[in-house]
């Protein structure tokens, strides 16, 4: 398959970029380095630094012997997103290519504008070149189960059937997101579903929960092929930010009252989980939706886990709940439904001691990097 990544220098765009060409995909990758500019204003580096995108593409083909073609450019802009499709023709798209951070989008009125304005005409332009340039190309569309929110009934995959006075229909499930940056991902789904209704495109939305890991097939050949791993407010994800706490010897940051549940999945199940939906493409006009996690734990639970990882290790780790930054329910129900992708084929890596311990071993080999301004939150949401 010919596949175009958007957003290819991201956490999980990179490794993507690197499964797809190891499984013998032809790929090329897009990106415009906004996440690397933002991390780069608001003092938020990732641990081990990265390459640019084109040294990583030519270690990887070094080590591995696959090509992986690079674009730097910005995709809000539509003559580059229509050049790229018109030039690699795709058979799928993976849009990644998204200001990725709930934090940064609630930090103020500018970085507010710039998640809204980047997402939405990243998502519309990506829209419009396929069903101008590339009809029949597979979108697969990178969302968030975080559009749903924490409703208090079960979480379906994508739609629901709801029955009225009598009579009966199925839906988009109800949608309330907790920052601006899921309310962006909210319109993204409803943007795509307007266009599949009315002209018929392909596109798999996938309603993914918090992604934590550090370790790839490919990213293991060689230490510059690391995603980019983050464990500042802004960019961290709670799981990686945790294992760097606990090597800094910093008490883990519970926010609130520490009963808020996600749905959780390791990276290798994320790359797993696009791989498998690329070589199941979804049918022309189907919007077809996923809910891509592979465990649900409260931050309570995760602290624990992280706490007795480290504490094997020798590392005597504290948890320490401080005032909850965010705006979110701490105590709710939480069951979504997560069988869409085992059906395709998914087999979980779940986070067991063994997967933390040798995430803290990594960190450890990085300690010194650690810089613990970047630690506790920055952001407020109100
Ligand atoms: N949390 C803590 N302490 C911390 C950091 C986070 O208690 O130090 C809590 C948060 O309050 C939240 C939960 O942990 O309840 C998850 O937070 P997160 O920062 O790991 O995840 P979130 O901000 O929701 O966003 C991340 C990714 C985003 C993705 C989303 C999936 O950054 O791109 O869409 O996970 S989901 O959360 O399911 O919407």
């Amino acid at each position: 398959m010919r596949v175009l990544i958007l957003g290819g220098d991201g956490y999980l765009g990179w490794p993507t970029a690197m499964d797809f060409a190891a499984a013998g995909h032809e790929i090329m990758v897009a990106d415009n380095y906004m996440r690397r500019h933002i991390a780069e204003a608001t003092d938020s580096d990732a641990l081990i630094g990265a390459p640019s995108l084109s040294e990583r593409a030519a270690i990887f083909e070094a080590v591995t012997g696959k090509a992986i073609t690079v674009r730097i450019a910005d995709l809000s802009n539509p003559e580059e997103m229509f050049d790229l499709v018109r030039e690699m023709r795709p058979d799928t798209i993976v849009h990644y290519a998204e200001q990725p951070s709930a934090p940064y989008s609630m930090r103020g009125f500018r970085e507010a504008r710039e998640t809204f304005q980047n997402n939405l005409d990243v998502t519309f332009n990506c829209i419009w070149a396929v069903k101008d340039h590339a009809p029949e190309a597979h979108i697969i569309k990178l969302g968030t189960m975080g559009e749903y929110g924490t409703p208090n009934i079960d979480i379906e995959e994508g739609w629901i059937e709801i029955e009225h006075k009598g009579r009966k229909d199925t839906f988009l499930y109800p949608r309330a997101a907790g920052s601006l940056y899921h309310t962006t991902k909210v319109l993204d789904t409803d943007l795509l579903w307007f266009y599949v209704r009315t002209h018929g495109l392909r596109v798999t939305d996938l309603m993914q929960g918090p992604v934590y890991g550090i370790s790839t097939d490919e990213a293991d050949l060689d230490p510059r092929l690391c995603p980019n791993f983050h464990y500042d407010d802004i960019f961290g994800t709670v799981v990686n930010r945790f294992l760097v706490q606990a090597v800094a010897g910093v008490p883990l940051t519970v926010y609130g009252g520490g009963g808020q549940t996600r749905g959780y999945l390791n990276l290798r199940d994320t790359l797993q989980c696009v791989r498998l939906a690329a070589e199941n493409s979804a049918k022309p006009g189907e919007l077809r939706i996923f809910n891509q996690l592979t465990e649900t734990f409260t931050v309570n639970e995760l602290a624990e886990r992280v706490q007795q990882a480290g504490n094997q290790l020798g590392l005597n780790v504290e948890i320490k709940s401080i005032a909850n930054p965010r705006k979110e329910k701490e105590e709710h129900y939480y069951n979504p439904v997560h069988s869409g992708l085992k059906d395709l084929g998914l087999q979980p890596h779940y986070m067991t001691d063994a997967v933390l311990g040798a995430m803290l071993e990594r960190i450890l080999e990085n300690r010194d990097r650690i810089v613990a301004d970047r630690i506790m939150p920055r952001v407020r949401w109100s």
